[in-house]
């Protein structure tokens, strides 16, 4: 008796993966797996932030809608606490300096004023210490002209922590 519900069972199972539903399954998962290669898709740039307070980086020039994957790597050695570093990328025509001013009451937010978001087209998703990388894919704005990025721990952009990304 329990040999035949043992075979009853694995006849079911036979059935299911033979059923013309699990077949159309199939193809719908597939779209997600072949989705995943994108996020790591761009142009790799690669910059060292510094216990100077400097990106080592600090002129980018990209074709319009261009893919482009920053890594940033902090190659410093002070604690994070008192040395983090991030690459925060603004629209054009938005006052970095009043951004900063904001971002050093945002530490619960990495930074990041909720009040100034929409002035941000990208950012690192977290905050780096001594010997951490953090990694950022996005698309270079259409509209050409000069876009500044920055570093929004408290006082690494009046220290001269910043760059240009030029859309050409
Ligand atoms: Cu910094």
């Amino acid at each position: 008796m329990k040999r035949v519900i043992i075979l009853g069972s694995l006849l079911a199972a036979a059935v299911f993966v033979a059923s013309p539903m699990a077949q159309t399954a199939a193809p719908k998962a597939a779209p997600k797996a072949a989705a995943a290669p994108a996020a790591g898709a761009g142009r790799l740039i690669e910059i060292a932030a510094t216990d100077l307070m400097k990106f080592s980086v600090t002129t980018i020039t990209a074709k319009p809608g261009e893919m482009l994957h920053i890594r940033l790597k902090s190659t410093g050695t002070q604690p994070k606490a008192a040395m983090a570093h991030n690459f925060v990328l603004l629209n054009s025509g938005v006052d970095a300096m009043a951004f900063s001013m904001e971002a050093m009451s945002a530490s619960t937010t990495g930074y990041i004023p909720a009040a100034k978001a929409a002035q941000v087209i990208a950012h690192t998703p977290k905050m780096i210490g001594p010997g951490e990388t953090t990694d950022v894919t996005f698309a270079a704005p259409m509209k050409v002209g000069d876009y500044a990025y920055i570093c929004s721990f408290p006082a690494h952009f009046m220290a001269g922590m910043k760059g240009i990304l030029t859309v050409k």
